[in-house]
């Protein structure tokens, strides 16, 4: 059988999630140990252990099949990759950042700068989007400390907490790109492997639908029946049972983790009792 080969990073930020991606697909893998590739027990998948600078370049000629990535790394490297989806991991944003001392009134301000930056690529891109011609200088690590060196006077660079640009001395005053890590693939696939990728999809997309889904079960009397279901945005109308004390029912439905915070005093108002939010694994659609 066809076996696709998808590369995710070695050892870095998005390792972990992305091997538990897997996991929860109910993708068994061979401890990855110091090894560079390993097996699926049961599933046609080969992993491959990768620096995330690597990959797109990778994937673009084919030597591996997929990949799973940041996006940032993605934008700022030439190859054609087809980006299938966003994994909801390692989120973070490309921005510049300025020294507190710097007088910022908006990207003009930036026109003769030399800005210190790891992604000459998508800087460039969006310095002449807003038609600012500044000075790149490309650095490959600890871009933060810069300024304070007197090797820029600004920076753009990834932020997620913003305390590494605040401990420098720098203030965020724009997001160039807004990332996360993305399932990306080869261009073109022969037939077999895109339906072992669509297989592979399949399963991340129920992995990823149910994590900010949650199973909710709540007791409310009959009459408060109507206004709770309306308040509920279920993915279809939710189930009512009845419970052994008269006039009373309970009801069970699935909703987003976001919407459900939003409407429990909502919930509770109209009248419902012992809410409780389980946990779902998969949700297939
Ligand atoms: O060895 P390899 O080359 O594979 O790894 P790497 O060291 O180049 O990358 P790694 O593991 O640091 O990051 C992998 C990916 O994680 C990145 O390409 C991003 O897509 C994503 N990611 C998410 C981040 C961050 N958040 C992040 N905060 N990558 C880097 N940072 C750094 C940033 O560069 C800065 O130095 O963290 C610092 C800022 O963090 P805060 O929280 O202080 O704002
Ligand atoms: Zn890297």
């Amino acid at each position: 059988m066809t076996t696709l080969r998808l590369a995710i990073q070695k050892s870095g930020r998005l390792s972990d999630s992305s091997r538990n991606l897997i996991a929860e697909s109910g993708i068994e893998v061979e401890q990855m140990g110091a090894r560079l590739r390993s097996a699926a027990f049961n599933f046609p998948l080969e992993l491959l252990y990768l620096r995330d600078d690597d990959i797109p370049e990778y994937v673009a000629d084919g030597v591996v099949d997929a990949a799973i990535v940041g996006l940032n790394i993605v934008k700022e490297q030439e190859g054609e990759v087809r980006i299938i989806r966003g994994l909801g991991f390692g989120r973070c944003r490309l921005s510049i950042a300025v020294p507190k001392t710097f007088d910022y009134g908006g990207p003009q301000s930036l026109q003769g700068a030399k800005i210190a930056t790891s992604y000459p690529n998508i800087l460039g891109a969006y310095l002449s989007a807003q038609g600012i011609s500044a000075e790149i200088q490309v650095i490959s690590g600890s871009v933060e400390i810069a300024p304070a060196i007197g090797l820029g006077d600004a920076v753009c660079d990834l932020v997620s907490s913003g305390s590494t640009l605040m401990s420098n001395g720098l203030v965020e005053v724009e997001t160039v790109l807004q990332s996360e890590a993305v399932l990306i693939a080869s261009p073109s696939l022969s037939r077999e492997k895109e339906e072992v990728l669509e297989r592979f999809l399949f399963r991340i997309n129920a992995v990823l639908r149910a994590r900010n889904t949650k199973y909710i079960t709540l007791n409310t009397p009959n009459y408060a029946i109507p206004r709770i279901v309306e308040l509920l945005p279920g993915m279809k109308s939710p189930s009512v049972l009845p419970l052994t004390l008269p006039g009373w029912s309970s009801l069970h439905t699935v909703v987003s983790e976001d919407d459900f915070w939003g409407i429990v005093e909502k919930l509770k108002q109209a009248g419902a009792e012992g809410i409780l939010v389980l946990p779902i694994e998969k949700v297939i659609e």
